[in-house]
């Protein structure tokens, strides 16, 4: 067990970036030292999917009702907790040809505190979206050689694992490959397998907006210690909205563990409503007030969600015989979520 202090020791000295909300709508302002927006853009050909990843994490569109979605024609921007934009731009076939105007010009966004997705669709002209990807590595380099990349292999649903595992080597084979030619800097670029089918495309999003939140490393250390000294398996930290998570100890994770805690927060998001509560919105931030969930993932082990404020929650994986404590964990739980509300309002 560990008290207050020792945890609020981890998060002194540090400092927060700057950032402002209001300055999202002036992309323009991206090359300008002033600008220290977080944000995400999603870019790739026409179709490739990115708005059907949006609708369905932002909007809880149900993945079927998807079939329809129009092609987007104009910026559009998500807000996320903790102040990160994502902007779904709209899809261009040939970004080297079209002499960037300010919506899609990928220049005048990557500034240091952005991250861009770049979505493929792997049942498409996977060598027509590397050849725009290169054009748009080519712009946004010269102005943020440090932008990390995340390349979405999307549509995957539908494959065989060995036919997945297959497009997936080729794509990075071919992206490492053409950088090292042009003499692109590769050490940021992550590659992702993705379907609106499942919560693969939440995941994604996930490991793409860690590294834009406020004081990541300190709520990840948070969190670190958390884990060991209750002996968790693994803690994420949740927004709930969107169970996208913020951050989580840096313990391995097993490739379930996620679908699970997404799992368990719909489940706890319906029995709050059968019970005439709701878990995301207009809680009061008093801890008092704060929801608490167990749930059994099986004999072995238990989730339990401990709710930090109006729109985060800690999500902690053990094994059962630590839930017989619960006071203790609690006592802990209680502990860190005020951590993390001091860290992210500071
Ligand atoms: N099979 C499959 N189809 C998908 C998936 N995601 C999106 N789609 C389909 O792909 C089509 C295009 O999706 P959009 O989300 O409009 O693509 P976009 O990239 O936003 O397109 P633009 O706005 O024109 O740039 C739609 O018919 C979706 O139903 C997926 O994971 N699997
Ligand atoms: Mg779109």
């Amino acid at each position: 067990m560990y008290g207050h202090g020792d945890l609020l020791e981890d998060n002194t000295g540090l400092t927060t970036e700057a950032g402002s909300p209001s300055d999202m709508e002036h992309p323009d302002k991206a090359n300008g030292a002033e600008l220290a927006e977080r944000r995400v853009l999603f870019m790739g050909l026409p179709r490739s999917g990115k708005s059907s990843i949006l609708s369905v994490v932002f909007e809880n569109m149900q993945p079927y009702h998807i079939i329809g979605i129009l092609p987007t024609q104009e910026r559009t921007v998500y807000h996320m907790v903790t102040g990160i934009a994502v902007y779904d731009f709209p899809g261009i076939d040939d970004y080297a040809e079209t002499l960037y105007s300010s919506a899609v010009d990928p220049a005048m966004y990557a500034g240091n505190t952005t991250a861009l997705v770049y979505v493929v669709d792997s049942q498409g002209d996977i060598q027509g979206s590397l050849a725009t990807l290169f054009t748009i590595m080519r712009v946004a380099q010269a102005v943020n050689e440090r932008l990390p990349i995340h390349i979405f292999i999307h549509k995957v649903d539908g494959l065989s694992e060995e036919l997945k595992q297959d497009i997936q080597q080729d794509i990075q084979q071919r992206v490492l490959k053409n950088m090292g030619y042009e003499n692109l800097n590769s050490a940021f670029m992550n590659f992702h397998r993705t379907t609106i089918f499942d919560e693969s495309v939440r995941e994604a999003l996930s490991r793409v907006v860690q590294r834009l939140v406020p004081r990541y490393s300190s709520l990840e250390n948070i969190l670190n210690s958390f884990s060991t000294k209750s002996g968790l398996d693994k803690v994420f930290l949740f927004d709930i909205g969107t169970k996208v998570y913020l951050s989580m100890d840096s313990t391995p994770s097993e490739p379930q563990m996620y679908m699970f805690s997404c799992q368990t927060i719909d489940a706890m998001e319906d029995l709050m409503v059968l019970c005439g509560r709701n878990l995301a919105v207009g809680m009061d931030e008093d801890e008092m007030l704060m929801q608490k969930t167990l749930v059994g993932l099986d004999s072995n082990t238990k989730i339990f969600i401990y709710q930090v404020n109006s729109y985060l929650a800690l999500l902690c994986i053990g094994s059962a015989h630590l839930f017989r404590q619960m006071s203790l964990l609690e006592f802990n739980s209680s502990k860190v979520a005020k951590a993390i509300r001091e860290i992210i309002t500071s």
